[in-house]
């Protein structure tokens, strides 16, 4: 061990005492990750205003982050990250579980010692002449009891006032560990419930990049990535990856989805889970506006979260969700007052950008934003067309979720929100319609099973080819998706008062490659006729794959679409529906025995209805 650092009195960011852990167990693994990587200080983050101001003080001195224009974005910084550290690596991410086929052929896999050994020759020593921070943090509002906690060492200050915003980090989440982990020691249990996640950024090689998790340990290992989703281990890693196989054991749900509280006119609050893989407009419907009638109506949305949702059984059947996440972390380009001006408002002071472009007076810009021209793009470069866009099109804002208008109070609440719908989605061009409602919760598992979005223009390979997404975990289940839909279907139990499942595509297109449905605000019009479905109030026709509204179902009246687009938008075609669910099943028999047979029986069932 490096002689010059004393763990528990390590030189101080913040000028104070620094403290360790009443908790000895927190101690002796600081400890061993302080011999592993010998860094040269270590600082324990009590989350405080001095601790913050001095992080950024630190950073904006050595260039980590750049000043933005004071007046129009007060309190905001630019990081430019390393070129080629600029998204998630999925090939480079695994789940290491004792039995490969736990992980799942969902997953990449490697042996939990294999990888350990891997990881640790890595961190060896990789700090030396850093400062290693020990960031304790919360993941949902701090006193709720669906709320998990976790600590992460990182060797990075961009991630630690990332993880200030986008988790409860600090000293109230370090009481909340000791306190668990006191109150087991009295009781005699063995172990830890709070995730060990160890970060170093390393050199940035991405031939040393691994972002490895070890579920059995609630472990996670990350090294050689500055990037959010691989960096931030409260988020992706623990809150869906590590969280989703301790919800298995524990019987609750971690799901990446929005909740979003849909307010009528009476003041009556619904709220909705949505699934959508990335680029579906995740963040825009967690923070819809209401089209103008709507607003004058007295309608009103509540953003709870734009990424993921935890979500158990409550006393009453019902399914309650918390937000585990304290901020957004989401993609600039695109946002702008047109499409989300919720999220506008939100960023405009308080935020740290990454990788977008800046105006020749010191703003943030980003492809779709406004018509103004960028002096320097994501890299510094002065702004050329030709070098691309402007600002790199995973470019990102962090920001506290207090900041959004349409924040929900109940955002805070411990005991979550009660869900009344789930919501699947995909992009999907032809044959899926704009709405259609499960039958019942096993169809409504199915339909999640089923997700898939096509590909588009913008990404390279063949367009409109579909790439299963199922419930838009793909990259995010930390175990086998045959189990995980056992899962799901296992809440379906007598005294359960589920959420109605439906499923929307808002990006359905006519012949000419044009979307029929506007999207955005307008979505609100297909939420009222679901919600209106939950309380029983609405009309639909069965077809073998679900419930459909009729045009004359809808509330459409200045939505500007033709009888003829809506038509399109909500026909049934049962020859492409039966090409699509024999697809589904042999996707479905690519997880062997595994699958559950119920799932199966399911889509064989509206396979013979088709064929009826
Ligand atoms: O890329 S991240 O995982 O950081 C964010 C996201 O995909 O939602
Ligand atoms: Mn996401």
């Amino acid at each position: 061990m490096n002689a010059a650092v004393d763990v528990f009195k390590g030189n101080d960011v913040a000028g104070k005492e620094a403290a360790g852990s009443r908790l000895e167990s927190l101690n002796a693994w600081v400890a061993q990750v302080v011999a592993l990587t010998q860094p040269d200080q270590v600082h324990w983050c009590d989350g405080s205003e001095s601790e913050h101001a001095n992080l950024v003080a630190a950073m904006q001195a050595d260039g980590t982050l750049l000043p933005l224009n004071r007046e129009t974005h007060p309190h905001s910084w630019l990081h430019r990250s390393h070129p080629g550290d600029v998204a998630r690596v999925e090939h480079l991410t695994f789940v290491c579980t004792p039995d490969r086929d736990e992980a799942g052929p969902n997953n990449h896999w490697m042996d939990p010692v294999a990888a350990h050994a891997k990881m640790d020759a890595l961190f060896a020593g990789c700090m030396r002449g850093r400062t290693l921070y020990v960031v304790p943090y919360c993941m949902g509002p701090i006193d709720s009891p669906l709320a998990r906690c976790g600590v992460e060492i990182t060797d990075s200050p961009y991630v630690v006032v990332n993880m200030r915003l986008m988790t409860r980090m600090g000293a109230p989440a370090l009481a909340r560990i000791e306190r668990e982990g006191l109150d087991r020691a009295v009781r005699g249990q063995a172990g830890d419930t709070y995730v060990k996640g160890l970060h170093s950024t390393g050199d940035l090689d991405p031939e040393r990049r691994f972002i490895m998790h070890f579920p059995h340990e609630l472990t996670i290992k990350s090294f050689g990535s500055g990037y959010g989703g691989n960096a931030l281990l409260g988020k992706k890693c623990h809150a869906l990856r590590i969280a989703s196989h301790q919800a298995r054991q524990e019987g609750w749900l971690a799901e990446h989805m929005l909740i979003v509280g849909i307010e009528n006119p009476h003041g009556q609050t619904h709220y909705i889970a949505a699934a959508f893989p990335s680029a579906c407009g995740k963040t825009n419907l967690a923070m819809l506006i209401p089209p103008e009638g709507y607003r004058q109506a007295g309608w009103k949305v509540w953003t709870v979260g734009d990424d993921i949702c935890w979500m158990r059984r409550g006393q009453d059947g019902r399914l309650y969700a918390i937000n585990p996440e304290a901020g957004f972390f989401g993609v600039a380009p695109g946002t702008s007052d047109s499409s989300n001006p919720n999220a506008l408002a939100t960023i405009s002071h308080h935020t740290i950008f990454t990788n977008v472009a800046v105006t020749d007076d010191q703003e943030p810009w980003w492809e779709g934003l406004d018509g103004r021209t960028p002096a320097l793009d994501w890299q510094g470069r002065p702004y050329s067309p030709e070098q691309g866009p402007a600002a790199h099109p995973n470019s990102r804002f962090t920001v506290s979720a207090r900041q959004c208008p349409s924040y929900s109070a109940r955002a805070e609440d411990p005991q979550g929100v009660p869900i009344s719908a789930i919501v699947f989605g995909g992009r999907r061009a032809s044959l899926v319609p704009l709405v259609m409602q499960a039958r019942d919760w096993t169809h409504g598992v199915l339909m999640g099973a089923a997700m898939g979005s096509e590909t588009t223009a913008a990404a390279t390979g063949a367009v409109g080819v579909m790439r299963r997404d199922p419930m838009a975990m793909k990259p995010f289940c930390g175990y086998n998706f045959a189990d995980y839909f056992a899962h799901w279907l296992s809440f379906d139990t007598a005294d359960a008062r589920l959420p109605e499942v439906f499923h929307v595509n808002w990006f359905r297109k006519d012949a000419d490659g044009k979307f029929l449905w506007p999207g955005f605000g307008e979505n609100l019009r297909v939420l009222q006729w679901m919600l209106a479905r939950v309380e029983g109030r609405a009309r639909a026709t069965e077809t073998p794959v679900g419930w459909l509204p009729t045009a004359d179902d809808l509330e459409l009246e200045g939505a500007g679409v033709s009888a003829a687009a809506m038509a399109e938008l909500l026909q049934f075609d049962p020859e492409g529906w039966r090409e699509e669910v024999e697809a589904l099943g042999a996707y479905l028999d690519e997880f062997g025995e595994r699958m559950p047979p119920t799932l199966k029986a399911e889509q064989q069932r509206i396979l013979r209805a088709l064929s009826e």
